[in-house]
């Protein structure tokens, strides 16, 4: 009876009843074996990955990558970009070929539960949205009756336009290519009016590559939420766990003022949540996952917390120059909340 009153109080508190191992994760030990994380990225997508002319990439899904290669392996460096268009990111995570995708990639069901493939964060709230030329004189989606618009297949931005325009009664003549470049150039070029994609992206495409960014502009409708996350193999929950726990140290991190540069001195702060987060005193939530006590320190000393992330390469000083909008912390009016590491 005492016995079972201690196991329900226990369980209760959340603590673990018997130590629960570690639960071997078959990914990680080949990323370990290999020395390094095989990260699937947009092949060029400036602000959240691309490859600079010395060869290195920067971005931010490919900072979620450097922080999945710090907790994992002590090193941010230890990555191998594969860079993937649209229709190849399934494909390449299903065959092994990489070992988690970050690549401006929307959760879905059928992508969650039909493709052998899993979600768990959402990194970046987005929706889709349309980019026309200012001499278009358009001011709204509803003004698009009949035009020509460029969309990338294998995309949800596809399924998206045609549940709009027939939401809406309307036509339009998709402009349709498997290759991105293809579908700026042929905006570029005047052979769609308008280009579609999810909004972040067409900040992106607007900054990057038109000749003048100003004489373009965004529709003010959002037509669909594209949470866009990591994404890893089905079948090694351990692993994907791991993935999506970095996401949250970083809005824990955040929420907490801990940032890459304040964070050695936060080690010595005694504020249990602070402690937690930094595997401080007894505290070792990296055990469980594969790693070590230090994984979140090292994926805030190496790469940052989110704001700092969202700031380096999305924000007001970046080309996108894009608000925290829905991407705000929960504390401040947005969608960013992270379960408790406790
Ligand atoms: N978030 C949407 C769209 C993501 C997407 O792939 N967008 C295209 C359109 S700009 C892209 O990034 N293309 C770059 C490429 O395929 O290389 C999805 O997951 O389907």
């Amino acid at each position: 009876m005492v016995k079972r009153r201690l196991l329900g109080l226990s369980l209760c508190m959340g603590l673990a009843v018997a130590a629960s191992p570690a639960f071997a994760s078959k990914t990680l030990e080949a990323i370990k074996a290999k020395g390094e994380l095989s990260c699937g990225v947009n092949a060029g997508l400036g602000g959240f990955g691309i490859a600079g002319s010395d060869g290195k990439w920067t971005g931010f899904d490919v900072d979620y990558c450097r922080a999945v290669a710090a907790a994992a392996l002590g090193d941010a460096n230890k990555v191998r970009y594969v860079p993937l268009n649209a229709a190849q990111r399934f494909t390449a995570l299903q065959s092994g070929e990489i070992d988690m995708l970050a690549r401006n990639t929307t959760w879905t069901m059928s992508r969650d539960t039909q493709l052998g493939t899993t979600f768990g964060a959402t990194n970046f709230y987005d929706g889709q949205g349309f980019l026309v030329p200012k001499s278009l004189k358009v001011k709204s989606a509803k003004q698009l009756k009949g035009a020509t618009i460029c969309v990338q297949s294998g995309t949800t931005t596809e399924k998206n336009l045609a549940d709009y325009f027939k939401a809406n009664k309307m036509t339009y003549k998709p402009v349709v290519s498997e290759d991105n470049k293809v579908v700026v150039a042929a905006y570029n070029e005047g052979r769609c009016k308008v280009l579609t994609s999810d909004a972040s992206q067409l900040a992106a495409i607007r900054a990057n590559d038109t000749k003048k960014p100003d004489d373009h502009i965004i529709l003010p409708e959002i037509i669909s939420k594209e949470p866009l996350g990591p994404v890893t193999r089905q079948g090694d929950e351990s692993w994907s766990k791991l993935v999506t726990w970095v996401h949250f140290a970083m809005i824990t991190a955040e929420e907490l003022g801990i940032n890459s540069a304040n964070v050695d001195q936060k080690k010595s702060d005694t504020t249990p949540e602070v402690q937690r987060l930094l595997g401080q005193g007894n505290n070792d939530f990296g055990k469980a996952i594969g790693t070590d006590s230090q994984w979140a320190y090292r994926v805030i000393k190496q790469v940052g917390n989110y704001g700092e992330v969202f700031e380096r390469h999305l924000g007001k000083n970046t080309p996108l120059k894009l608000d925290r909008g829905q991407n705000a912390l929960w504390t401040n009016g947005g969608l960013q909340y992270a379960p408790p590491i406790r």
